[in-house]
């Protein structure tokens, strides 16, 4: 589907845009042909001197056969919707690709903390790094996210990658994205969460693989991650969440 109002800027975005697009077609003639038929019938049957109108009750055969084969033609179509969104939720939603790198997203009253693995790639070490309101990603690696919330909850959304997810306190959500194009695309907090909700935005800067190493290069170990990402108390929250931790079983 050609992406005229918004990137498709992940392997998930084109899978979700196709989707759309076959309902839109499907809906789309569906609703064409009714209103053609209904305009056609409309002209036939409209007053003329000296005919008298008719009470059609739509009791004859005749007259049933337009409902119901348009009726059977619509179960079809729902039943052909209905196999391809499930596959789609399935792929994204129910299983996940091997993830090449973890990463854990903390929603709070009002920002978004980042923690990435550093150059090590493994999470929770010495050289992580985390950042407030900016996310970094390699283009074309699939990231495994874990996502949590300090208070209430939010939700993580990135309209370019059609990826929308919920944040909620004392869970760890699981999912997962493949970033296709470089470039920065926004993040916003997707759920009421207080009065500061609309100023919840972030930034999702993605970069290819010398520009992202370069990135790491320089700021871990260095200690130039932002001084008010490690004042958060992520130890504390993600302590709480192990404890209702939430799995997705082939996400893990
Ligand atoms: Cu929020």
């Amino acid at each position: 589907m050609p992406s005229w109002f918004m990137p498709q800027a992940s392997t998930s975005a084109v899978e979700i845009d196709n989707l759309i697009l076959m309902i839109t077609v499907i809906v789309g003639v569906w609703f064409v042909a009714a209103e053609l038929v209904f305009f056609w019938l409309i002209w036939k049957f409209r007053a003329r001197d000296g005919v008298r109108a008719q009470y059609v009750a739509g009791e004859a055969k005749s007259e049933k056969k337009w409902v119901s084969y348009p009726h059977y033609a619509v179960l079809v179509f729902d039943i052909l919707i209905l196999i391809f969104a499930l596959r789609v939720w399935n792929n994204i939603k129910i299983s996940a690709p091997p993830g090449e790198e973890r990463v854990r997203i903390i929603a709070q009253q009002w920002a978004w903390t980042f923690q990435h693995a550093g150059p090590d790639n493994i999470l929770d070490t010495a050289d992580d790094i985390r950042t407030v309101e900016d996310m970094y990603v390699q283009v074309n690696r699939t990231y495994h996210f874990e996502l949590h919330s300090k208070d209430v909850v939010h939700s993580f959304s990135v309209p370019a990658f059609r990826l929308k997810q919920d944040a909620v306190p004392g869970r760890a959500i699981n999912g997962w994205f493949t970033a296709t194009q470089t470039g920065t695309f926004d993040v916003q907090c997707a759920e009421i969460c207080g009065i500061g909700h609309g100023l919840m935005p972030a930034h999702l800067h993605v970069r290819t693989a010398a520009e992202h190493q370069a990135w790491m290069a320089e700021v871990a170990g260095t200690g130039a991650a932002p001084a008010e990402a490690a004042d958060m108390g992520t130890g504390e929250v993600l302590a709480h969440a192990d404890t209702a931790r939430v799995q997705m079983g082939a996400m893990q």
